[in-house]
């Protein structure tokens, strides 16, 4: 593909050694559910709960991963790229979360890491994106529970001695405001409850996970570490003060929420008053444990919140258009929320550890022309170069997602994918998006 001239100068103006890369996550693409001595994840239970996926799916096969990463590791060559972000399956190398090792779990990954590295592909790994081994939620309720946090620090701790050193990053959680909120709130995700105090008790163990797993690597590896975090900026709907004050509780529960513990050893004020008898129990040394050195912050930008202090929020006025999971698109909310960041944190480096969009793609002879994700792309690449030439330190950029998959209570149902996946074959064939995206990079030389 030839790029038109406009988008030829959009690939200049990233620094050079900036990192080009595509994300994907462990239960969403890998299949083999039962192979190899894996054990069972909350995800797989909640998938056999009638009502909970869209289309009543699971991720028993997904993508096929598991068998198919040379291949895919050969697409994700052919697009040029130079970094790919993906999560281990924490049942899959200790299938009860505690205890015993899975040789043949970890072989897979040891494999997968080696096959990056012979493609000259830089491996970012997450211990953590949603698939905790069953048998902790049985045993004491997952992250409801403090018992998980020294069980999560050995599982990083063993993962940073064995691949440390291969890794071009090691990240601790992925969005933890989706496993407390939607998991434990909105009953969305897995494990599908629905209680506030319980939620927020699970966000406060998460955080102490992360700040102790943080420790446990730094004494096994040198290999860059730091979290990932989903931030959905909050817009008040109207300019009302009302609409103000429940848009800045919005931010203070989606954003502040997880930076002031993690950059500043606190949790923000008015969100505690807000939450009351629901604020997390929190034991003294725990927020010192949580803010420890990171040496990169990874966000996961999409789309804004409107906020309105009525129920239910009126339309967006003057939406730029919606994705297939009816997110608003608003690249420059990117550009402003990253400014943000910078200011009022002064945070390690930013990678965009995840940005793309869902859309109704159609195969059409062989060919998914989805010109809707190619504008979605350079709106918001746009609007990153803009970012870095206001001074944001922003080292890299990972396009979710390189294959379309498994999305989570969407099943199958939402393509995000640069590749398309006919789920009966497994073929995957590149979308006019993956064409654009390498000829983009191929501009980076
Ligand atoms: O598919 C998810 C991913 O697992 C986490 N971040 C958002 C993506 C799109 O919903």
């Amino acid at each position: 593909m030839q790029l038109d001239p406009e988008d030829q100068q959009l690939a200049t103006r990233f620094p050079p050694g900036f990192v080009w890369g595509s994300a994907t996550s462990a239960a969403q693409i890998e299949g083999a559910a039962q192979t190899d001595g894996r054990g069972p994840s909350i995800w797989d239970r909640f998938c056999a709960e009638p009502g909970r996926i869209i289309d009543g799916s699971n991720t028993d096969i997904a993508c096929e991963h598991y068998q198919r990463w040379p291949e895919d590791i050969a697409q994700m060559r052919w697009l040029g790229l130079k970094a790919y972000r993906f999560s281990m399956a924490w049942p899959r190398v200790q299938p009860r979360g505690r205890g015993a090792w899975n040789e043949a779990g970890f072989g897979f990954y040891d494999r997968l890491i080696d096959g990056l590295l012979q493609a000259g592909i830089q491996p970012h790994l997450t211990l953590y994106h949603w698939d905790l081994p069953a048998a902790l939620q049985d045993d004491f309720g997952g992250w409801q529970s403090r018992e998980i946090v020294p069980l999560f620090a050995d599982y990083a701790a063993e993962v940073a001695r064995r691949f440390g050193d291969r890794l071009a990053s090691l990240c601790t959680l992925n969005e933890p405001w989706c496993v407390a909120t939607l998991g434990h709130e909105t009953a969305q995700f897995a494990p599908g409850l629905k209680d506030r105090r319980v939620a927020m008790q699970v966000s406060h163990h998460l955080l102490l996970a992360h700040g102790h797993a943080i420790d446990a690597m730094r004494a096994e590896t040198r290999t860059p570490l730091g979290i990932v975090l989903n931030h959905t900026p909050a817009y008040p709907a109207q300019p009302t003060e009302a609409d103000r004050l429940a848009a800045r509780l919005d931010d203070g529960l989606n954003v502040r929420w997880y930076m002031d513990p993690i950059f500043m050893g606190r949790y923000p004020l008015d969100v505690l008053a807000h939450l009351g008898a629901d604020a997390p129990q929190v034991h003294a040394g725990d927020m010192a444990a949580i803010a420890r050195p990171l040496d990169f912050l990874g966000l996961n930008f999409y789309t804004r919140s409107l906020v309105s202090a009525r129920v239910p929020a009126p339309a967006p006025p003057g939406a730029q258009g919606f994705t297939d999971m009816g997110w608003e698109i608003v690249p420059d909310v990117m550009t402003e929320h990253l400014a943000r960041i910078a200011r009022e944190y002064l945070p390690p480096p930013i990678y965009i550890t995840e940005n793309g969009m869902a859309n109704a793609d159609r195969l059409q002879d062989g060919v998914v022309d989805d010109a809707p994700r190619i504008a979605y792309l350079r709106s918001h690449l746009r609007a990153l170069a803009r970012a870095i030439q206001y001074g944001v330190d922003v080292r890299g950029y990972f396009y979710w997602s390189l294959l379309d998959n498994f999305e989570w209570n969407s099943g199958y149902a939402k393509r995000f994918g640069l590749f398309h996946v006919n789920y009966a074959t497994q073929q995957r064939i590149a979308k006019a998006s993956a064409h654009w995206y390498r000829a983009l990079l191929g501009r980076q030389g």
